[in-house]
């Protein structure tokens, strides 16, 4: 007899952040996450996460929807089903259930969970087994203030946290932010790579001139300048400059992504757990991005630990990360819901090892950050 799922819980978090962290549509202080609790008849337990930026802001899930999506559509369908043929199980919510990716990756990821601690093995087993126990991660500056941006970025550079910088750039006048990025590029010099994400604020004309001046400034990356559907425009800038363009916003799954390859594009991918639909369908797109000649590149939607630990798994068992990853998420909040937090050294982190996703919560925390009914 296979052990049944049991119980479900989607449980809603907020955990405030170090400082605000200043995107082009949101300032966050406050990271809210859903995170999924699975039972199965054996007593097993499967953790999973979904979380967004800025409640709407980045896309169409909020936490609030997915908790909604798992409590009232997902959980009736999963409870009494066998836990182990992760396929199945997905084949069945995509019947049901158009879209909410968010909700669909939470519930993948407590199952490879469930599976692996079943089977006694690392989820990145599951998934082929990995390649790297390291994986090399950047930080975010947006504090919205190019002097402290320097500040801590320096610090992050001496204490060899990260080398790498993204900036969070789209909502100040395009020259301001020219010179913001150009000042921080020049503080933390030739060695560390700085990279902008404009959050789909400019237009055409405008992204054309940003990415000439950001060229010039020895930047080294321009993630989504423009609308997210406007796949043309992505495609005529990224023919235009050397500077290479990364989709993020514009590409959420595999098919996305070769409709964007067969439209031309070159340049590179955000992978996101959230935006596919769980660690096995992002690797999917990673598959596509790989025939088409498009770098890889493991992002985040500034995930908690079990969100960041689910795509580490996935990122570790891809030979080349061409851009490295972003998942940092655990690092811009202030406290965790987990017992042993992710161990961030010489510019990436450590690749949990334990059975499934190797993560254990803290109750206590999870008690004292849940947001109450
Ligand atoms: C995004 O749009 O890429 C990733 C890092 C960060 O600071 O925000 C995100 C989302
Ligand atoms: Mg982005």
């Amino acid at each position: 007899m296979s052990a049944t799922i049991q119980s479900i819980e989607a449980i809603l978090v907020d955990i405030p952040t170090i400082r605000p962290h200043k995107l082009s549509m949101t300032t966050m202080g406050v990271q809210s996450m859903v995170i999924v609790r699975m039972k199965d008849s054996d007593g097993i337990e499967g953790l999973g996460e979904a979380t967004t930026i800025g409640g709407l802001a980045y896309g169409a899930e909020s936490p609030e929807s997915v908790k909604l999506t798992i409590d009232t559509y997902f959980k009736p369908q999963l409870i009494g089903q066998p836990s182990e043929n992760i396929n199945t199980l997905r084949v069945m919510l995509n019947r049901s259930t158009r879209g909410n990716n968010l909700a669909k990756s939470a519930i993948e990821t407590a199952l490879l969970d469930l599976q692996g601690k079943r089977l006694n093995r690392p989820v990145a087993d599951l998934l082929g087994g990995a390649v790297h126990q390291h994986i090399p991660v950047l930080w975010t500056l947006a504090s919205g203030d190019t002097a402290k941006d320097i500040q801590e970025a320096l610090g992050l550079i001496e204490t060899r946290r990260h080398c790498d910088f993204k900036l969070k750039i789209g909502s100040r006048p395009l020259m301001d932010d020219v010179r913001h990025v150009a000042a921080i590029k020049d503080a933390v010099g030739e060695s560390a790579s700085v990279r902008v994400d404009v959050n789909q604020a400019w237009d055409e004309s405008t992204a054309a001139k940003g990415m000439a001046e950001l060229q010039a400034a020895g930047i080294d990356l321009v993630e989504q300048p423009t609308p997210m559907k406007d796949y043309a425009a992505l495609v005529r800038l990224a023919d235009k400059f050397h500077l290479p363009i990364l989709a993020d916003e514009a590409v959420a799954d595999a098919k996305d992504l070769y409709t964007l390859a067969a439209a031309g594009f070159s340049g590179a991918v955000a992978m996101k757990i959230a935006k596919a639909g769980g660690p096995a369908r992002a690797l999917e797109q990673a598959t596509v991005a790989q025939a088409a000649g498009i770098g890889l590149y493991g992002g985040t939607l500034l995930e908690g630990t079990i969100g960041s630990v689910a795509a580490l798994h996935a990122w570790s068992t891809l030979e080349t990360l061409h851009w490295g990853t972003e998942m940092f998420g655990p690092l811009l909040m202030k406290d965790d819901i987990v017992v042993q937090p992710l161990n961030f050294h010489d510019n990436g982190v450590d690749l949990p090892t334990g059975p499934g996703l190797g993560i254990e919560i803290d109750e206590d925390k999870l008690a004292h950050y849940r947001r109450q009914a």
